[in-house]
């Protein structure tokens, strides 16, 4: 009895461990484009943010923040591969200095997550 129970205390570890990793399977970014911190001489015409689990598209937000705090709200794709948000972005919008690709996802375990990707444009 003793046996039994000492070899079964580490699954029930495991089982009390893993769950909470499951339960809070909300969406964090594993990819993006730009790439956090990356300088560019150009402005993006797209930009793609790629998560480690399924977003509902149509309740995720993408957003530009400038310099001075200008905000250029994008307009990301309706559907398209389950793990991936991306926008076009209207040619000449963007001014020289530092930006912010703010996102906002739903992801399919109904929680909400937000974050800031950072990067620069150059002067011309
Ligand atoms: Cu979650």
């Amino acid at each position: 009895m003793v046996r039994t129970g000492s070899r079964l205390l580490p699954f029930l570890l495991l089982a009390f461990l893993a769950w909470p990793v499951q339960a809070a399977a909300h969406a964090v970014v594993v990819a993006s484009d730009p790439a956090a911190g990356a300088s560019l001489a150009v402005a993006p015409r797209q930009v793609t943010v790629r998560f480690n689990s399924r977003i509902d598209h149509g309740r995720s937000r993408l957003v530009l923040v400038g310099p001075d705090a200008v905000q250029v709200p994008l307009d990301p794709a309706p559907e398209g591969e389950p793990t991936v948000l991306e926008a076009p972005v209207a040619a000449a919008t963007l001014v020289s200095g530092a930006w912010r690709l703010r996102w906002q996802v739903l992801a399919v375990d109904g929680h909400i997550t937000r974050g800031d990707i950072p990067f620069t444009l150059t002067a011309p």
